[in-house]
């Protein structure tokens, strides 16, 4: 087949058959299709594993084929037949895989066996389970000061590994916790905290079929919950509104043909997912929420003096609210012209959106990244809660709040204690069950882990999953600083370039994937648990079998480091390790909300965890819901940089072929892009600005003034329909750009939704 050109066309619409034909390609990659497509026929089933995607929820009716294209590719390449051996590492030096791209590596295949790192011959070699637990325990135990280890945490792991992996860090002595939700929802949880007294969403799936009007606020559903669509095609179909603001016209998020309508797939039609699209800059939508208040305030003043119904629901704000009057004021006080520059929408299409939410008994609000990976994050999410109080819209049916998670256990993980805050109930319950004291005082987040390995305090990092070097920003000085590290140790499925910075001494650790099938020492299956974004916690368990005999489980590798490191007088961790149904009755013991825990998960469906806000409980001091009151930011990023007109404000996201930092291939379907992905997309008019032709190739520059030179080089633009001043490419290959100093305020996530650069054009 001729290879496609950067520019060719995008598809229509989401899904249909480009969607099939991606998943007959990734199954087929993958090395065994048939496998492969009865493996996906269990995902999402209540007799097999949670699809490891994302964390959209599962329907009531779990007996449909429920899978997506892209939970196709993260199960395929989960499935691969490809091996990392030790043969592997033998034959390429540590130096060597350096050089080679997140795809490559990944592509390789699963892990095979622990490996230790050999700085002699700059490789890794094999080294048994029990001297690599030995190994780890020495160095750790080496450390004088417990905080001086970093414990990371992707939100891939289970459960029941990520609660006892706390339990061992906890007795090892320390609360440093960094972990991707840091990068990812984290401002969602500090606000919703805040404003409602809990930081998790408070609607179900069900909501989405009561709600009349959805908005959908900063995420691309298409690429990253493609689930999603299927709800929000649903919801217009039935006459609701779905709103979007969104900086870029997502494919997904305007039609899509759902592949597993047969009807639809045969005579190549689609159906819309939204009904209204609106287009702000990037980091406006705080503006767009303020100025919709407005209307709503303006309307309820016009209700007043006709004598009508009000607009607002008073009997809500007074019974359940808490500083209305005050929020009132300062939306009174915001002008319009700053929230239209900020926003970049006009006052009319502000007020056109506004009447969505002012026509609908019940409203959603749904959200991702394009909204808590700001400097105004928090503010901005309260603001959105701001709003929604107005007319009652949180904790009824059809109503409500969904912050829409990345990973798919990432709300699961913090749930069950991954959290560098050392919450009290926990800390307190987890003393009185083991018997002796555990530490109080926060821990580190990712930035603050950054900050403890780049000077030098930090001695030690182990990280369960993920891809630390390469999510985080200012991945060349993060390099740096891990290979300065006493010890590092990736528990993990594939081999990243997380691997390839070790410290002094290093391990790799292969685990067993959420597709595989879990046996104990005495043959019993083994399933584990998962949260969704609708707190629906449910067992997975998986149907192949393992990538390697050597493999062992999350929790088996976990109980071994920690039986090495802390010893066996507190927590039997053999016992553990080998029975998940243990590590669940210590869960239940610890954390009330998951009573009878063993059991309900068995049930198809699992169990929803008991939601205050979502009963109109609100946890917060002063038992109500809070308006917040902050100011619009003075400036946005944007409109920093506004005035000077060779800066620009970069978002970095996802392409249609990516999981994070897993790279499963070079195209972006649904934007028109193929065959790489070193690419800017630009407005038309600013490629003219600065001097170029769209299909230039240039070096985009950070701009951030702390004397470190930030560069990408040699990405070729691409003219986009996006705002003004605005541009977009992918993560990891950007996040050299990203400023770790750059981040949220209370949040603490790097904005990388917001990083100032400009461009130099290189020799054609
Ligand atoms: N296939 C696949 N699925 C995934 C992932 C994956 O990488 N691949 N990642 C998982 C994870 S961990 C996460 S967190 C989620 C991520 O899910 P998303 O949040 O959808 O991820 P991004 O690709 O970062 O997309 C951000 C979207 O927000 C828009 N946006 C950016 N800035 C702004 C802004 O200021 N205002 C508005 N209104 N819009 C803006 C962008 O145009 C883009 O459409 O997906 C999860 N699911
Ligand atoms: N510039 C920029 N940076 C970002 C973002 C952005 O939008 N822009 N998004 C941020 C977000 S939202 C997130 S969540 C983070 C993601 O950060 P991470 O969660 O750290 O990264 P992933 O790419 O998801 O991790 C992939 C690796 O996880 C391992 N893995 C896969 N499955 C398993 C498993 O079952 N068990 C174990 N132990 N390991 C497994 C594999 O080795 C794989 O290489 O990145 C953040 N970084
Ligand atoms: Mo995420």
């Amino acid at each position: 087949m001729a290879k496609k050109q950067p520019f060719e066309k995008a598809s229509k619409a989401a899904g249909g058959w480009g969607a099939l034909k991606s998943v007959g390609r990734q199954l087929v990659g993958s090395g065994k299709p048939v496998a492969g497509a009865k493996t996906m026929l269990k995902a999402n089933q209540p007799d097999g594993f949670d699809c490891p995607g994302c964390a959209w929820g599962d329907p009531e009716h779990g007996s449909s084929f429920e899978f997506c294209e892209n939970g196709v590719k993260a199960v395929a390449w989960e499935a691969t037949r490809a091996r990392v051996t030790p043969d592997f590492f033998a034959k390429h030096s540590v130096q060597e895989l350096r050089c080679w791209s997140d795809h490559d590596l990944e592509h390789q295949g699963r892990l095979t066996h622990p490996m230790r790192y050999d700085a002699d011959s700059d490789r890794y070699v094999a080294v048994g389970w029990e001297d690599a637990f030995a190994g780890i325990a020495d160095r750790l135990n080496a450390i004088e000061d417990p905080g001086q280890a970093e414990f990371y945490t992707s939100g891939r792991a289970s459960n029941e590994a990520a609660f006892l992996y706390q339990t061992f860090v906890r007795l090892y002595g320390t609360n440093n916790f960094p972990d991707c939700s840091n990068m990812c929802h984290e401002a969602s949880g500090v606000a919703l905290t805040e404003s409602i007294g809990i930081g998790k969403g408070t609607v179900q799936l069900e909501d989405f079929e009561k709600a009349d009007t959805i908005f959908v606020v900063g995420q691309n559903p298409g690429t990253n919950h493609p689930r999603m669509l299927a709800d929000l095609r649903k919801a217009t179909e039935r006459g609701a509104r779905v709103v979007v603001f969104n900086t870029l016209k997502e494919k997904g998020l305007q039609r899509f043909a759902d592949p597993q309508n047969k009807l639809e797939m045969i005579r190549g039609g689609s159906k819309a997912t939204s009904t209204d699209y609106f287009r702000p800059r990037l980091g406006g939508d705080m503006a767009i929420f303020r100025g919709m208040a407005k209307v709503v305030f303006a309307a309820e003043d016009a209700a007043q003096a006709a004598g009508d119904a009000p607009v607002l629901d008073h009997a809500f704000i007074a019974e359940h609210s808490q500083g209305f009057e005050d929020y009132r004021a300062v939306v009174e006080a915001t002008d319009w012209a700053q929230i239209e520059d900020q926003s970049g929408l006009s006052r009319t299409q502000i007020e056109e959106a506004a009447g969505f939410y002012l026509e609908a008994d019940s409203v959603v609000a749904t959200w991702a990244m394009g909204i808590t990976q700001h400097r105004h994050s928090v503010p901005m999410i309260r603001e959105i809660v701001n709003f929604m109080l107005l007319r009652g819209n949180i904790g009824r049916p059809g109503a409500g709040l969904c912050p829409v998670r990345g990973h798919s256990n990432v709300q699961g993980d913090r749930t069950v204690g991954i959290n560098e805050k050392a919450p009290k109930p926990l800390i307190d319950a987890m003393e009185k069950e083991l018997g002796v004291p555990m530490p109080r005082e926060p821990g580190h987040n990712v930035l603050q882990a950054i900050g403890a390995m780049l000077s030098g305090e930090a001695r030690a990092f182990i990280a369960l999953g993920g891809n630390f070097a390469r999510a985080t920003p200012d991945s060349q000085l993060i390099d740096q600083a891990m290979r300065n590290l006493d010890l590092t140790v990736n528990i993990a499925t594939k081999l990243n370039h997380s691997h390839l910075m070790p410290g002094a001494h290093s391990y790799i650790l292969p685990c067993l994937g959420r597709t595989e099938i879990d046996r104990n020492s005495k043959g019993v299956r083994q399933i584990v648990t998962v949260e969704d974004s609708m707190s629906m916690v449910h067992g997975s368990g998986g149907i192949n079998l393992p990538a390697s005999k050597e493999l062992k489980s999350e929790v088996q590798i976990i109980a071994g480091i920690a039986k090495a490191t802390v010893g066996d007088a507190v927590v039997d961790w053999d016992a553990l390790g080998d029975d998940n149904d243990k590590i669940r009755e210590l869960i239940e013991r610890v954390l009330p909300a998951f009573e009878n825990y063993n059991e309900a998960v068995r049930k198809p469906r699992g169990f929803h965890l008991f939601n205050s806000a979502a009963v109109r409980q609100w946890n917060t001091p002063t038992g109500r819901a809070n308006f917040s009151v902050a100011d619009l930011p003075k400036e946005t990023e944007w409109q920093q940089a506004k005035g000077d007109d060779q800066t620009y404000i970069l978002q970095t996201f996802r392409s249609h072929d990516q999981y994070n930092t897993t790279v499963y291939g070079m195209d972006d379907r649904y934007r028109g892009v193929y065959g790489e992905r070193n690419v800017v997309f630009m407005h038309r008019d600013d490629i003219a600005l600065i001097g170029a032709e769209a299909g230039d190739r240039v070096d985009v520059l950070g701009c951030f003034e702390d004397g470190v030179d930030r560069t990408a080089a040699d990405f070729r633009l691409v003219p986009y329909d996006i705002p003004r001043g605005c541009v977009a490419g992918y993560y990891p290959e950007l996040n050299v750009l990203v400023p770790h100093q750059h981040y949220g305020d209370k949040s603490f996530t790097p904005s990388s939704k917001s990083v100032r650069v400009n461009f130099r054009l290189r020799a054609k």
